[in-house]
C-alpha cells in the first residue's frame, strides 16, 4: 500500500514538473544576455537616434527571424461593418458595439468581431484592448453579444461543447474583464477571439489568416514568417486600423494588453506597432517577458514542443540552445521604447518565471535611459502586491496564473500616469 503511495506521488511530481523544466534558482545556467546597446557590428548606441535607426530595427528583425516569424509588410486595407451597437447597454450605463473586420472581398472567414464597451461621456475615449480564449460572448454575461461559430477548444467547464460555444458559455471568463471597473475609470475596451484570426491548434496553417498572403503554390509559412502568435498580433495591427477609423475611440491612447499566451502577444503586438500606446504583458512567460536563458519553468524546447504552431520554425533550432539565440525577452520589452511598457507576474505562476520576466524589465532599462526616461525604478525584485512605475511597471500579485481585478487596477493606475489622467 505504501509503496502505491509512493509510486502515485512520484507520479504526479512527474505530472507537475515535466522532464527537464526545474523550479530552483540553483538550477539557472550561467549565461549572459546579448547588449540591447551594442549593434551587431560592435556599434555602441549612445543616443535614440542610433537607437531608432540602426539598433532598433536590427533586434526587431533577429525577433523576425527567429522567434515570431515575420509577418506580411503589405498594407492592408480593411473592410468593416457595424453588425450591432447600443447606447443602452449594461443597464443603460455604456455603450456596447459589435464590428466585424473582413480580411477578404468576400464575407467568408477568416474575419474578426470586435467587441467594445465604452463609457457614455468624454469620447474620444482612451481604451484597452485584447485577444480573449473563449469568444467575445465568454467575458461578460450580456446577453447581447454575438456567440462566435468560430472553432474553440473543448471545454466542459465553459461549455464548449464539438468545438463551438453555447448558451452556456456566456460569461465564464468574465472575473479575467473588469468590464464595470474599466467603465468607472473612464476607459474603454475592446476585444476579439484569437481563433479569428487563427484558431489555436496546429493544422499547418491552413485555417486562419496566414493562407491569405501564401505566394502562389506556397502552402506553409516558410522557417522564419509567422507563426499563430505573430498572426495574433497581426489582427490586433487590423484592430488599430479600425480604431482610428472610430471617432469614439483615443486612437492615441489604445493600450495592448494580453494573458498567457495572449501576453505573449501583445508584446509582439507593441513591438511590431508603435501606435499601440501602452504595452501590457499579464503572466506572459516564456517567449514573453520572461528571460529564455534561465530555463527557468517553461523552457523554449517544452514550448515548442507543446505548442509547435506559436512561433516560427526557427525557432525550434534553439531548442536547448537559448545561449545561441540572438535575442533575449529583454530585448523584447526594449522594444517598446519610449513608450510605457508593464509586466506584471504572480506569486504562484512559477511556470511562467516571475523573476525572470522582472530581470528582463531591469535589462530592458538601460534603452529607456537613452531617452532621459526613467525605465523601471527598482533594481531588486520587488516585494508581493508591491507595484514599481515608471515607464517600465511590474508587480508581482499573490495568486496563481490569471487576471484578476488587481491587475486591471494597476493597468489603469499606470495608464492615469502616463495618460495624464487625474482620477
Ligand atoms: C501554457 C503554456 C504557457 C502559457 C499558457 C496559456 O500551457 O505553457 O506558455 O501560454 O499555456 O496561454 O495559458
Amino acid at each position: 500500500m505504501k509503496t502505491m503511495v509512493y509510486i502515485f506521488l512520484f507520479a504526479s511530481a512527474l505530472v507537475a514538473q515535466p522532464q527537464g523544466t526545474h523550479y530552483d534558482e540553483s538550477k539557472v545556467p550561467e549565461y549572459t544576455l546579448p547588449d540591447p546597446l551594442v549593434c551587431a557590428d560592435g556599434t555602441l548606441v549612445t543616443d535614440a537616434d542610433v537607437w531608432f535607426q540602426k539598433r532598433r530595427p536590427e533586434i526587431q528583425q533577429l525577433f523576425e527571424t527567429y522567434v515570431y516569424g515575420k509577418a506580411p509588410e503589405e498594407p492592408f486595407a480593411i473592410r468593416w461593418t457595424l453588425l450591432e451597437s447600443s447606447d443602452q447597454a449594461l443597464e443603460g450605463s455604456a455603450v456596447r458595439k459589435q464590428i466585424r473586420v473582413f480580411f477578404t472581398s468576400g464575407d467568408e472567414r477568416p474575419y474578426m468581431d470586435i467587441l467594445m464597451y465604452l463609457p457614455k461621456q468624454n469620447k474620444p475615449v482612451p481604451i484597452f484592448v485584447g485577444l480573449n480564449f473563449y469568444g467575445n460572448a465568454s467575458i461578460h454575461p450580456d446577453p447581447e453579444i454575438i456567440l462566435s461559430d468560430q472553432w474553440m477548444r473543448d471545454n466542459e467547464n465553459y461549455g464548449i461543447e464539438d468545438h463551438s460555444a453555447t448558451e452556456a458559455s456566456r460569461g465564464v471568463r468574465q472575473s479575467r474583464w473588469a468590464v464595470d471597473q474599466i467603465l468607472e475609470r473612464g476607459y474603454g475596451l475592446a476585444t476579439i477571439y484569437c481563433g479569428d484570426l487563427d484558431p489555436d491548434f496546429h493544422d499547418g496553417f491552413q485555417n486562419g489568416v496566414h493562407s491569405l498572403f501564401y505566394d502562389q503554390g506556397q502552402t506553409a509559412p516558410r522557417p522564419d514568417e509567422w507563426g499563430t502568435i505573430a498572426a495574433w498580433a497581426w489582427g490586433l495591427g487590423r484592430a488599430m486600423d479600425y480604431f482610428i477609423e472610430d471617432n469614439d475611440v483615443d486612437h492615441e491612447r489604445v493600450a495592448v494588453m494580453g494573458h498567457s499566451r495572449l501576453g505573449k502577444t501583445s508584446l509582439w503586438a507593441g513591438a511590431v506597432d508603435p501606435r499601440f500606446s501602452i504595452v501590457i504583458s499579464n503572466n506572459s512567460g516564456c517567449g514573453g517577458a520572461a528571460l529564455s536563458r534561465r530555463r527557468f519553468g517553461e523552457t523554449v524546447k517544452r514550448i515548442n514542443t507543446s505548442f509547435p504552431h506559436w512561433f516560427c520554425e526557427n525557432f525550434k533550432d534553439f531548442n536547448d540552445r537559448e545561449h545561441a539565440l540572438p535575442v533575449d525577452q529583454h530585448m523584447l520589452i526594449a522594444l517598446m521604447a519610449p513608450r510605457p511598457v508593464y509586466v506584471a507576474s504572480a506569486e504562484q505562476d512559477r511556470w511562467a518565471d516571475p523573476k525572470g520576466e522582472f530581470l528582463s524589465c531591469l535589462n530592458a532599462d538601460p534603452v529607456y535611459r537613452l531617452f532621459d526616461l526613467q525605465g523601471l525604478p527598482a533594481i531588486e525584485m520587488p516585494g508581493t502586491n508591491q507595484p514599481v512605475m515608471g515607464h517600465i511597471g511590474y508587480h508581482i500579485r499573490t495568486g496563481k496564473h490569471d487576471v484578476t481585478d488587481y491587475d486591471w487596477q494597476r493597468y489603469m493606475d499606470f495608464a492615469d500616469k502616463h495618460w495624464d489622467r487625474t482620477r
